[in-house]
């Protein structure tokens, strides 16, 4: 599991505020009208509670803040539990909190207590990061390319496929590859035949996933993928709209996937 450093999460609202006028750019939506869109829900004053768990590799400096900077964007009631936990936990629930947002080293989830909703982050991230890619205004073509088919690209991949797009696939594994290829129908990308195209949704783990050979000028490439899957180079060069943030796109999908 790959996981965060204080340092992905530094001007968390920085990040989100350059993210947020980049989607509004290339889909006409603000990711929080991305979100109400695609769960058809709003938020209903819900009370958040962030617990900080120790667990595994324990406590990630200016997670718990982050998470706060980020429920306040989107204009949540959130609070951070002084306690970690199972007594954070209850002091969450004690304290009012109708959502529980908490991450151990495996899972991070958003628990609606009211409703009994509740999401992961990983197919919540891939879903939207695939949503923004799919709604890209600056082509009519339905040709998507989707690297990296793991916890996060698969469930975005999925969604592609059921909202009609021409689904090109391409991970290292290839076990994953034949799986998405065989449960998905997507077209496994030939590396040796490349083919240009003009919107991309990448979730590797690694830098420089995507070869300057597939971009397209002002294609858009929509990823959750720390670190980046292009060049700063290659992202001037063909003028990339570049949709990447490293935490609060993937937890807003969470909660209002929750409401
Ligand atoms: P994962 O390990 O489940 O999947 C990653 C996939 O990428 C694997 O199938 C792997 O074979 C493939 N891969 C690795 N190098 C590749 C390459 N060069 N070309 C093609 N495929 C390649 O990881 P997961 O959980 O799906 O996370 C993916 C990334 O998303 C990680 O960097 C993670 O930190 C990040 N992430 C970001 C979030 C955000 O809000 N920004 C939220 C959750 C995850
Ligand atoms: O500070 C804490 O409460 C820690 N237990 C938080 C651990 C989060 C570990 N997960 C991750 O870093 C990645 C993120 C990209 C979001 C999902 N998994
Ligand atoms: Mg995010």
């Amino acid at each position: 599991m790959a996981l965060l450093t204080p340092d992905d999460l530094r001007d968390i609202n920085k990040q989100l505020q350059e993210a947020d006028s980049i989607v509004r750019r290339v889909t006409g939506l603000d990711i929080k009208g991305i979100c109400k869109t695609l769960y058809g829900t709003s938020p209903n004053s819900e009370k958040i509670g962030i617990v900080p768990v120790t667990a595994g590799n324990g406590i990630i400096k200016n997670f718990s803040a982050s998470l706060h900077a980020i429920t306040q964007y989107f204009g949540f009631d959130s609070f951070v539990t002084d306690m970690s936990d199972v007594s954070g936990y209850y002091e969450a629930v004690q304290s009012g909190a109708n959502i529980i947002l908490m991450a151990d080293d495996h899972t991070f989830l958003a628990h609606n207590l009211k409703n009994g909703k509740i999401a992961n982050n990983q197919p919540s991230t891939g879903i939207i990061y695939a949503e923004i890619a799919s709604r890209n205004q600056k082509t009519d073509s339905k040709d998507v390319l989707v690297v990296g088919l793991g916890k996060v690209g698969f469930p975005g991949a999925a969604h592609l496929v059921h909202k009609g797009f021409r689904v090109y696939g391409y991970d290292t594994d290839r076990t994953l590859l034949e799986q998405a290829v065989s449960s998905l129908g997507i077209i496994p990308l030939d590396i040796e035949s490349p083919k240009r195209f003009s919107t991309f949704f990448e979730a590797t783990p690694c830098a420089n996933t995507i070869p300057e050979t597939l971009l397209s000028e002002n294609c858009v490439l929509s990823t959750p993928g720390i670190p980046c899957a292009i060049s700063e180079e290659l992202r001037l060069k063909y003028n990339v709209q570049l949709v990447m943030e490293h935490l609060g796109i993937g937890t807003a999908s969470m909660l209002y996937s929750v409401m």
